[in-house]
Formats: structure tokens, sequence, C-alpha cells
């Protein structure tokens, strides 16, 4: 009951989910999957205390992949970077907690994994920026519209975490 009103809450008022409800949109690239790495980055995010509520695998339509990279239109490696993202399976995950973009995005390391420190997923699996592995929303707004894009409401599961208290005081 208490999910229902916080995702019609969510829904509503964009800015719904904050806190430790608080949701980013992470997805294991087409790389990260061949390489087999899903299982060494979920665990990351799991064992970090963070809560995962949708996650699947997909193969990304061009569009789906131009709009997810809408702002990237103009840049001259849009069209290799969506051939990219389109030549294979997809892991989308939305995963939940406090900070979770902020510290997602510092989990991950930088956009260019010559720039990532060794302990990032960035910084330990990939070299080039064309194949680095993982996606992860920038902002609480752009992970709203992530989230919004990939999943739909019905795939996201609202489940009592019961280590929260051991995560959280
Ligand atoms: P982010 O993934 O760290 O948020 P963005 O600047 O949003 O980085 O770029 C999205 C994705 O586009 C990157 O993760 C990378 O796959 C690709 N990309 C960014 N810059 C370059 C580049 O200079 N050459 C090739 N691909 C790039
Ligand atoms: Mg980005």
């Amino acid at each position: 009951m208490i999910c229902l009103f916080l995702s019609i809450f969510a829904y509503i008022f964009q800015s719904g989910w904050t806190g430790v409800n608080e949701r980013t949109f992470i997805a294991v690239k087409p790389d990260g999957v061949q390489r087999r790495l899903v299982g060494e980055i979920l665990r990351r995010f799991e064992k970090r205390g963070f809560k995962l509520v949708g996650l699947k695998l997909v193969q990304a339509s061009e569009d789906l992949l131009k709009e997810h990279y809408w702002d990237l239109r103009g840049k001259p490696f849009f069209r290799g970077l969506i051939s990219y993202m389109s030549s294979g399976p997809i892991v989308a995950m939305v995963w939940e907690g406090m900070d979770v973009v902020k510290m997602a995005r510092k989990m991950m390391g930088e956009t260019n994994p010559a720039d990532s420190l060794p302990g990032t997923i960035r910084g330990d699996f990939c070299v080039e920026v064309g194949r680095n592995v993982i996606h992860g929303s920038d902002s609480v707004e752009s992970a709203q519209k992530e989230i919004s894009l990939w999943f739909r409401q019905s795939e996201l599961n609202c489940w009592e975490d019961t280590s929260s208290h051991w995560v959280y005081n």
C-alpha cells in the first residue's frame, strides 16, 4: 500500500524518490555483458548496501538509444555510440538508496577509463572511452527520465529490505 502511494506520489511530483528512496538507472553496456562483468558489477552495488528494484536483459533499439543519449546527438562519436550500444544485450538496472545517483557515479569512475582510479568499475575493467562497460545517471533528474524510458512502472519492485537497519541508522 505504502509502495503504491509512493509510486503515485513520485509520478505526480517527479521528485518523490528522495533520501533513502532515491533511485538511479545503471546499465551494463554490451561490452560488459560480453566480457562477463554483469555479476561483478551487480555485486559491487549489492555489497555497498544499495537495493535492487529493477533488472532486465534488453536488446535496445536505436530509437530508444537515440532518446537516451539525446543530449549527445551533436557529438562526433554519436553514431558510433549508438552502434556500440545496440551491438548486443544490455543489463538495465534500477538501484535505490541514499545519494545513490552520486555514489554510483563515484563507483563507476570517470567517463574516460584512463582518468578513472583503480577501485572504480571503469578504473578496474576497461581502457577506452568508447568501451567503458557501464552507464549511470548523472543527476536525480536524469535518473527519473532514464528510469521511465527504460522501465515500465510494473517492472519496478518495491520490497521490504530487512537489512536496511544495518545500512542506515
Ligand atoms: P558518462 O557515460 O560518463 O555519463 P557521457 O559524457 O554522458 O559520459 O557520454 C556517454 C557515453 O558516450 C560515454 O559513457 C561513452 O560510452 C561515450 N563517449 C563519451 N565521450 C566519448 C568520446 O570522446 N569518444 C567515444 N565515445 C565517447
Ligand atoms: Mg552521461
